[in-house]
């Protein structure tokens, strides 16, 4: 029996891209839209020597809770059907994807105004997955070389919070060989609002002869191309010189060595969302700002929120301006709406008892 990996998830058809034996992880060199709409189950076709195959899901999955989705290695027959899903590494709700390396969190300088608590919400839902974040402030060639406001601070400030952050362009083409290095040797996905850019972005970075818009994106009534759907599309390997552009940041979180000439990167383009249900824990939540991590546990309180209490090392830490304060305001919206989800948790009841031991 075959297995592949879904590269895309369409309607309930599912593209599958042969790989090298169970579970080997190995990439397919896929280009996108290789179906006519239509294409039945079971049919396929060869792209760079990979055979792809479109096929439906098996009857039980929907009675197990198994939903595929693009990014998996599946188990499936010849005919078209996809018969076991291989454990993942991990998975992502929203977009809707599995055994990615990063995710990049996408917004516009300008247009669409950017909404900073849905970004502060997909940081959350990445860290979350254990996935690594990367943000891209894209149409930055529309931000007017005299605003220095808000935009310009948040991007500085989540520098500052110690994620990747990228500047990019994709109509002048400003950052994007940066994105590129960032992207090689890894498999990523966009997250993001609806118009932010992301389909531009992947278009700048593959060759133009293989532009991949009229696959990606569907020219809806008023004249805009909305992705409609996730796919995985194989960018082009890096070029020589073009390595030495990944930021000079070493790779050493995610266990990754640096990019190699030549080695291509996977990219997940997927639909644009407005909003983000997250189930949020108020204890759980400072652990996925990595900002914190130095000051957990040196609070004066065992269970410490880091919203009121005394003596507590987060608090001091934004006081003395180590970590961004935006930041901390959004953990303590956040946190306001953890407490209102789960107002008698478990771990707050103990909190308060280990408080009142401790009150003087
Ligand atoms: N000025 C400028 N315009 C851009 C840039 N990137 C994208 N655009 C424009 O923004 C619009 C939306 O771009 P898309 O790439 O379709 O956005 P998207 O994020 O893929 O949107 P969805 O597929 O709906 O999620 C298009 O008209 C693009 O031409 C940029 O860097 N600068
Ligand atoms: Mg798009
Ligand atoms: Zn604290």
């Amino acid at each position: 029996m075959p297995t592949g990996r879904i590269i895309r998830s369409i309607a309930g058809f599912y593209d599958l891209a042969e790989t090298n034996g169970a579970g080997s992880g190995e990439m397919v060199s896929a280009s996108a839209a290789v179906f006519a709409q239509g294409a039945p189950i079971g049919s396929s076709v060869v792209v760079n020597g990979i055979r792809i195959t479109r096929c439906r899901g098996k009857g039980t999955f929907r009675k197990k809770g198994i939903t595929p989705m693009v990014g998996d290695l599946a188990e499936y027959t010849e005919g078209g059907l996809v018969t076991a899903i291989l454990p993942r590494r991990n998975e992502m709700i929203r977009p809707q994807v599995s055994n990615v390396d990063q995710a990049l969190v996408v917004i516009a300088a300008t247009v669409p105004e950017p909404n900073f608590d849905l970004v502060e919400k997909m940081l959350l839902m990445i860290r979350r997955a254990e996935i690594r974040p990367v943000i891209i402030f894209n149409k930055w060639d529309t931000l007017e070389e005299t605003d220095c406001g808000q935009i310009r601070e948040r991007a500085e400030g989540y520098r500052k919070a110690g994620f990747r952050v990228i500047c990019t362009s994709a109509a002048t083409g400003l950052g994007v060989e940066e994105l590129r290095a960032e992207l090689a040797g890894r498999i990523s996905v966009f997250a993001g609002p609806s118009g932010v850019g992301k389909s531009s972005l992947l278009n700048s970075l593959l060759p133009e002869d293989s532009f991949a818009t009229g696959a990606l994106s569907e020219k809806i009534q008023r004249g805009r191309n909305t992705t409609r759907c996730a796919e995985l599309i194989q960018l082009p390997g890096l070029q020589c010189g073009q390595a030495a552009l990944s930021g000079g940041q070493p790779r050493v979180e995610d266990g990754q060595t640096e990019p190699q000439i030549g080695q291509p990167g996977y990219l997940v383009d997927t639909p644009g969302f407005t909003s983000l249900d997250l189930t949020l824990y108020p204890d759980d939540l400072a652990g996925f700002f990595p900002e914190f991590a130095p000051y957990l546990g040196k609070c004066y309180y065992t269970g410490c929120r880091h919203h009121e209490e005394p003596d507590c090392a987060v608090r001091e830490a934004v006081s003395r301006g180590e970590i961004v304060k935006f930041r901390y305001e959004s953990y303590l919206q956040m946190l306001a709406e953890a407490e209102e989800a789960f107002p008698d948790s478990e771990l707050y009841k103990t909190r308060i008892n280990t408080r009142k031991e401790k009150t003087p």
